[in-house]
């Protein structure tokens, strides 16, 4: 897997993020110091309607996560590296916000829906945080999402053995209860920062 390409995409999807939805600065109250947002003003640039199962067989919609802020990310079960960190630190995550984090809903989404059936990620799923929501569909319906997320995907074949790898966007997706994109969380970003991030985004209206 290349880290490097993986880095890329993730550069060009913030720069588009930040070009299209525009930075934001937020005021924090206190001695009228201002602190600028981690996050931005939520944009629908990225998105969209979606319709996927998740591991327990339940159809999950975009509309079912409306109401709670969300951290998604994209990945899938076969990876050797990117989702088993990402997914052991987002554990962590939850645990550092203790109680609050039932105000957070944490999904990934597989980009490889051939491999990632419904079994296999309730299986998968089971090494990490159980609050972690694992979302599958046909190849249609993840090729959708993959699409409105602007996730970057590429199959990729290692010249010894049959089974692919797949190149994916690293970064953890942060939308808001009203479903809006706020940010991204990058792979391996300091913890404190992460914190701050998802407080912010569950401090959101
Ligand atoms: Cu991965």
């Amino acid at each position: 897997m290349s880290l490097k390409t993986i880095r890329l995409a993730t550069y060009v999807a913030i720069a588009a993020v930040i070009i299209l939805g525009g930075a934001t600065f937020a005021l924090v109250g206190g001695g009228g110091l201002t602190k600028p947002s981690l996050l931005i003003a939520p944009t629908n640039t990225i998105g969209g309607p979606f319709h996927l199962t998740d591991q327990t067989g339940k159809p999950v919609t975009d509309k079912d996560l409306l109401g709670r802020p969300a951290a998604m990310f994209f990945g899938y079960t076969f990876c050797p590296d990117v989702c088993p960190t990402t997914l052991t630190e987002v554990g962590d995550w939850l645990k550092a916000l203790g109680p609050d984090a039932d105000r957070l809903q944490v999904v990934f989404v597989t980009v490889d829906p051939e491999r990632d059936t419904q079994d296999k990620m309730k299986d998968y799923l089971t090494s990490f945080d159980p609050r972690i929501r694992g979302l599958t569909g046909t190849a249609e319906e993840t090729a959708q999402i993959v699409k409105d997320y602007r996730v970057y995907v590429k199959k990729t074949h290692p010249e010894s053995g049959s089974d692919y790898l797949v190149d994916h966007t690293a970064a953890v997706y942060l939308m808001d209860r009203q479903g809006y994109f706020v940010g991204f969380i990058n792979y391996q970003e300091e913890p404190e920062k992460t914190i701050a991030k998802l407080k912010e985004l569950m401090a959101r209206g």
